[in-house]
């Protein structure tokens, strides 16, 4: 692999974009300004569930301190921020009533980014579903799409005139399958008829919204979706196949969905049982064009077959890379491949950002100094699989890294570190780590 350790802001397209992103429930402390509970208030309050029973009450309290990191995105000589609306915060009951105090608080936040002269970029929902749907079966309910439909024009006629760009959903995977069939993101079920509507609901909500706002005139649409770099273990062909499965439900399933309206064979032979009945006819409305794609991209991973367990019968293997704090493997070459195949095999010309990429480390303030090289070149490394992806043809026209601030890891709760700026849990105070002094370094505009 070639690495990039000279990469600078000239070294892109003029336009393209350099931000950093967070999530409502991760950064802005869920205890304030009136929201509702969620159900991952719930899931994390059921022992076991998350490292130390943490939850979002608090979080890096963004909800009061958004002038003061929108000004070290600023000093740090970024172009955007991407942040989410948090469903359970403006609509505390998830449908009906609004929280007029919570849906202000984005009023303030995009004029706080606008001032500075950056770009707003909203992700409509990153996963704070407010606890009275999840108990109606939240993602797996029939209605859903129609609840988040409205939930998406409340946030439209709020903050939509303003926006640089809107996506619908973050990671449709993480919200069904790790969430529903894995069972380790909330609601925690372990059920692959759960498993196999909310893949499908998530992304009719998807369609849902998209409908809605493109009949409002918007014109800045698009969805986040996640990918792995997923390889065989090793040459077996029972190896292969269980690898080409993985792949077709954690990669090819949404992508293929919002790209051509079809899902992958490999994943419907387990899954096409326990769809919704007519879920055929949804596909039209969930492969309607968009505007732009998100992309989310971290690691690298190994799958072997396993005998032992029900379909997909998938097991990860831990491989001979390095690794980041939450043990996943660094591979930049396999953003540079995801963003080969997305142009060559789903999307062609379509505008793509990296809405996400990042990697969590250990990190400790020292001196007040977080020296954070691993970061460094993580990021220098995955840069420069990007700039050659443009080089090679990629209409990359973004890049956001994960995340602007140490936050809440959902699962992981506030042990796993992913921000270029550390947070003291205990007394909120931001240290802007190495990377981010290198990223400020590297886009200054000359
Ligand atoms: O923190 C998460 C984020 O909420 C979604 N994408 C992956 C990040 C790191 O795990």
């Amino acid at each position: 692999m070639a690495t990039s350790p000279n990469l600078t802001r000239a070294a892109f397209p003029k336009d393209f974009r350099f931000g950093a992103a967070t999530a409502a429930y991760q950064v802005e402390g869920h205890s304030f300004g009136g929201a509702g509970t969620c159900h991952w208030d719930t899931f994390a309050a059921t022992p076991g569930n998350v490292l130390r029973a943490e939850d979002g009450a608090i979080a890096c309290d963004q909800y009061h301190r958004y002038e003061e990191d929108m000004d070290l995105l600023k000093a740090g000589n970024f172009d955007a921020y991407r942040f989410s609306t948090s469903w359970s915060r403006v609509m505390p009951e998830g449908r009906g009533p609004v929280n007029q105090e919570g849906l202000d608080y984005y009023d303030r936040l995009v004029d706080a980014i606008l001032e500075r002269g950056l770009e707003p970029h909203a992700t409509i929902y990153h996963w704070e579903l407010p606890s009275a749907l999840s108990d109606l079966g939240g993602w797996t309910h029939p209605d859903i799409a129609q609840w988040f439909g409205d939930f998406a024009e409340i946030i439209d006629d709020k903050i939509g005139d303003r926006l640089a760009s809107v996506a619908t959903i973050n990671e449709p995977w993480c919200v069904s399958y790790l969430s529903h069939m894995l069972g380790h993101h909330a609601p925690g079920l372990r059920n692959i008829r759960a498993a196999a509507r909310s893949m499908h609901h998530v992304l009719k909500a998807h369609g849902e919204a998209i409908t809605r706002l493109r009949a409002r005139g918007r014109d800045n649409l698009g969805i986040v979706i996640n990918f792995e770099h997923t390889q065989p273990a090793s040459d077996a062909p029972e190896d292969i196949a269980a690898a080409t499965r993985q792949d077709a439900i954690n990669n090819r399933w949404f992508i293929e969905a919002v790209a051509k309206g079809q899902y992958p064979t490999e994943a419907l032979e387990g899954l096409e049982a326990h769809l919704p009945n007519g879920w055929q006819d949804d596909m039209a409305a969930i492969s309607q064009p968009i505007d732009w794609l998100g992309v989310n991209y971290y690691f690298r991973q190994l799958v072997a077959h396993d005998a032992t367990e029900t379909w997909p019968s998938t097991k990860p293997v831990q491989g001979h890379l390095a690794t980041t704090q939450m043990g996943w493997e660094i591979l930049p070459d396999g953003l540079y491949a995801l963003l080969m195949r997305l142009k060559n095999d789903y999307v062609g010309d379509l505008p793509i950002m990296v809405t996400e990429n990042g990697m969590a480390w250990d990190d400790h303030v020292r001196n007040g100094i977080v020296e954070d090289s691993e970061r460094c070149a993580y990021i220098r490394d995955h840069m420069g699989a990007m700039q050659r992806a443009i080089n090679d043809g990629a209409n990359l026209t973004g890049f956001f890294y994960w995340s602007l601030l140490d936050n809440y890891e959902w699962a992981f709760g506030y042990e796993r570190r992913f921000g270029m700026i550390h947070v003291d849990f205990e007394t909120l105070k931001r240290t802007p780590k190495a990377s981010y002094h290198m990223l400020k370094d590297l886009l200054a505009r000359s």
